[in-house]
């Protein structure tokens, strides 16, 4: 099923067969105190906006079938997928490793690196694991989505400076064509997420299109 979204910098015409929907790190490490973004001095509380927007976001998704793959950034228990420029660098206040109140900071298996309880994927649903920024970068992603016959992104999650953006540069590279919805993103940076999402949309939509959830689902739920 075809449709057009009203998006920046033009209206983007996506099939609705040929899309997934990418969820980007909406982990308790990073939108609730305690975390791995609290350890690098942040204010959390400025991402809990993107969870109820991304909420609607999963049930639209559900609701239209489409393929929803959720992404979590972290490590291994004995840090060996770890550079030491990440574990050393930003000078947190708490390294990935240690030990915190969702237990060790960006960990596999810790509460702090499970998504947030609102959004834990459906066991029908694709979970990438990623050590990186990007969430192409060392993960089968590429794979799943090509399997899938999957040719646009409608890309969610946070922060939209830092994994989001990394990702989406990633994904233009490998040739899928991004949707970014605007409300689902977040970023501890306001002005920052205004500006990556400005980023994206600019010169005539270098890295793709950026559209609002409202809009998104108008036309979703045209036909
Ligand atoms: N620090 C920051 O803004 N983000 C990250 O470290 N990871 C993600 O964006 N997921």
């Amino acid at each position: 099923m075809k449709i057009t979204v009203p998006a920046k910098p033009y209206p983007a015409e996506i099939d609705l067969t040929e899309t997934a929907v990418v969820i980007i790190d909406m982990q308790k490490d990073f939108i609730l105190p305690g975390g791995f973004g609290e350890s690098l001095g942040n204010d959390v509380a400025l991402l809990g906006a993107a969870v109820p927007p991304c909420e609607e976001l999963l049930a639209l998704a559900r609701a239209n079938n489409l393929l929803v793959i959720h992404t979590r950034e972290g490590h291994r228990g004995d840090l060996s997928d770890v550079f030491p420029a990440k574990l050393e660098r930003c000078k947190p206040s708490c390294k990935i490793g240690d030990p915190g109140p969702m237990g060790r900071i960006l960990i596999r298996g810790e509460d702090g690196h499970d998504f947030v309880d609102s959004l834990k994927p459906l066991a029908n649903e694709v979970v990438i694991e990623k050590p990186g920024k990007g969430a192409f970068y060392s993960t089968e992603l590429d794979l799943i989505l090509r399997r899938h016959h999957i040719k646009n992104l409608l890309v969610a999650g946070v922060t939209t400076e830092v994994c989001v953006s990394s990702t989406i540069r990633e994904a233009n590279d490998r040739g899928y064509n991004c949707v970014v919805v605007d409300e689902c993103c977040g970023s501890y940076f306001p002005e920052f997420h205004r500006v990556a999402l400005e980023m994206v949309a600019a010169q005539g939509g270098i890295f793709g299109f950026v559209c609002q959830l409202t809009d998104l689902t108008a036309a979703i739920n045209k036909d």
